[in-house]
């Protein structure tokens, strides 16, 4: 099912396009839709897409009571005190304005504001998590974000699943409204009667939703554009073959797509690890998935040593890093790019995926080169602040002046001549 490869062979596994672009002109269209046409082809749309005719698409405060009583009581624990953590972690992200006075009375300074309006999307379908809906709104709560709107597809029956609406209540969602798709984007991008436009979309979506966030993008902010989820593990031979074959297992089930890759400077634990990956895959409920992940997308790399193994997972860059070997922090400086890093045989990815805090919603495909993931930066502005004194404009103009004139914009020059004019003038007096 896993194959042992080269290193080459690996890089090469990983370059893949997620996005195809055949479906963009139906995007298109449907964003021109909505713009010009408001609420009412939002009703026909659902209808088309979604199978039924709303009478509202707004979410009742019933709806919610209804879907607390609906849930498991376990489920709610769980996700209550989850947000809990998440909520906790963020709050160290949060970044506060300052102000740095100089002798000469000058104050400069960086205000830093949250976002005012944020729409969340949740995809319907077996992609709907609740650790998702968690994942996307606490940050921008924390962030100060004043209205979070979410908006997902209805259910065939019109509703929406218990669970999401319960983990958006939790995470303190302000409205939610039952549209999905480019519909959905393009409402919030633009507004309607009864949507409200807002200021950033984030969350994963479909290929519609992918490339209507897209086509949006600089109408709004979005958050960036999620591909196939991955996972690096690098283990030696002290690692437990079982937790590596079940974490890379834990990956692969989420999409026939997702990617687990193994580098090991252990060729005992690779065999042992392609025998677990074999037993274990035979108890999966998602079998069929987890399989195709990783004869796609899958891949064993004996490494000569641990530093190579690092080097190659810092050229793969991936979105999630298992660092499971005898001494895992040693080797923390050698991390350069990766989503988020677990360390150590406790850490496995789905504490991180749903429980531990920091957020799940992580650069793909390689993009932790340069991307991070989602926090409250996400969705905040930083404005600077200048008070420039006048001891420190007599002081600093003719500087000003010269680079201005170099560039050939005289009023530039002129805006710092006449202050400079006046207040000699008056110094004179
Ligand atoms: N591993 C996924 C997040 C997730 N896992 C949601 C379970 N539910 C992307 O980081
Ligand atoms: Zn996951």
């Amino acid at each position: 099912m896993i194959a042992i490869v080269k290193p080459d062979e690996l890089v090469k596994h990983k370059q893949f396009k997620s996005i195809q672009q055949k479906e963009e002109h139906v995007v298109k269209e449907i964003i021109e839709l909505v713009k010009a046409e408001g609420d009412p082809i939002l009703y026909e749309l659902t209808h088309r897409f979604d199978g039924v005719l709303l009478d509202s698409f707004m979410v009742r405060k019933e709806e919610i009571e209804q879907a607390f009583a609906e849930v498991d009581p376990d489920f709610l624990q769980a996700v209550s005190e989850a947000a809990e953590r998440i909520r906790r972690y963020h709050e160290k992200q949060k970044q506060y304005s300052w102000m740095d006075p100089e002798e000469d009375g000058t104050i400069l300074g960086q205000i830093v504001r949250p976002l005012e309006r944020v729409g969340v999307y949740v995809p319907g379908g077996r992609a709907a998590y609740p650790s998702t809906v968690l994942m996307n709104v606490l940050p921008a709560k924390v962030a100060g974000v004043s209205e979070v709107i979410m908006v997902t597809p209805p259910l065939s029956d019109g509703n929406i699943h218990a669970s999401i609406l319960v983990a958006a209540k939790i995470a303190g969602v302000d409205t939610i409204y039952k549209i999905g798709g480019a519909q959905a984007i393009a409402a919030l991008a633009y507004g309607t009667d009864t949507i409200p436009q807002v200021d950033k979309i984030v969350g994963p979506g479909n290929i519609y939703v992918a490339l209507a966030k897209k086509a949006v993008y600089g109408q709004v902010d979005i958050d960036s554009i999620a591909g196939p989820s991955d996972i690096v593990v690098i283990a030696d031979k002290a690692a437990n073959p079982t937790y590596v074959a079940a974490d890379m297992l834990a990956q692969a089930e989420h999409d026939p797509l997702s990617s687990a890759i193994l580098l090991t400077p252990s060729v005992h634990l690779a065999e042992q690890v392609i025998i677990e990956i074999e037993q274990q895959l035979g108890d999966m409920n998602r079998h069929e998935i987890a399989a195709s992940a990783l004869k796609n997308r899958g891949g064993i790399c004996i490494t000569n040593d641990l530093p190579e193994a690092f080097a190659l997972m810092n050229q793969l860059a991936p979105e999630h890093l298992e660092i499971l070997i005898e001494k895992p922090w040693d080797f923390l400086s050698q991390v350069k790019n990766a989503g988020a890093i677990f360390l150590g045989e406790y850490s496995p990815e789905a504490i991180g995926d749903y429980f531990a805090g920091p957020n799940h919603v992580l650069p793909t495909e390689g993009t932790s080169r340069f991307f991070s993931g989602l926090g409250v930066d996400s969705f905040i502005k930083k404005m600077s602040l200048i008070s420039y004194s006048r001891k420190a404009l007599l002081r600093d103009g003719a500087r000003v002046m010269t680079l201005a004139h170099t560039e050939g914009l005289g009023a530039h020059a002129y805006s710092i001549q006449v202050r400079l004019d006046k207040e000699k003038a008056g110094e004179n007096k």
